[in-house]
């Protein structure tokens, strides 16, 4: 089991997406452990976006993550780092494959509704930005039929 760190972005919460994107993550059968809706400040944006900071494109992405709430989500499931960014699709919207939420749903690299970590190492770090409380891990119901006992 891993966990995940997903946010989505303030165009999705502006663009009313939040509860088309959630069901995304439910239907696949992952199961989310934290969920949270706050404002990312300018601290947290540089730490959050640390490998960016110094990058041309940060000064309108930090304006960007921090111009309306976003919705915080930990999520755990096998391989579940991985999972989410499949389901994601490729950074920019106009490359993302068709079926894909970025692909469906986003027509742009920066506003591409939703945060995914990359790496186990980016989950954790990014998971104590956004839940330092912790999550609130539980056993799915519909576990038994989600996957084989031996997977
Ligand atoms: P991802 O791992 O898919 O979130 O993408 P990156 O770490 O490459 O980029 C982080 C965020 O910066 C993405 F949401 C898109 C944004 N970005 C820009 O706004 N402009 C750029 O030129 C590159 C990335």
């Amino acid at each position: 089991m891993q966990r995940t760190l997903v946010l989505l972005k303030p165009d999705c919460v502006q663009r009313a997406l939040m509860g088309k994107i959630i069901s995304r993550f439910e239907e696949k059968g992952l199961s989310i452990v934290a969920m949270k809706m706050l404002h990312v400040t300018p601290e947290m944006s540089r730490e959050h976006y640390a490998e960016h900071v110094e990058k041309p494109f940060y000064p309108s992405l930090e304006e960007f993550i921090t111009s309306a709430p976003v919705v915080a989500m930990a999520i755990d499931g096998l391989d579940v780092i991985s999972v989410v960014r499949e389901l994601l699709g490729a950074t920019s919207g106009l490359k993302a494959a068709a079926g894909t939420i970025r692909g469906d749903f986003s027509g742009s690299r920066q506003m591409n509704l939703v945060h995914a970590s990359d790496s186990p190492e980016s989950a954790t770090r990014e998971l104590k930005i956004y839940f330092p409380e912790g999550a609130c891990s539980y056993e799915q119901a519909s576990k038994d039929f989600l996957r084989a006992c031996d997977e």
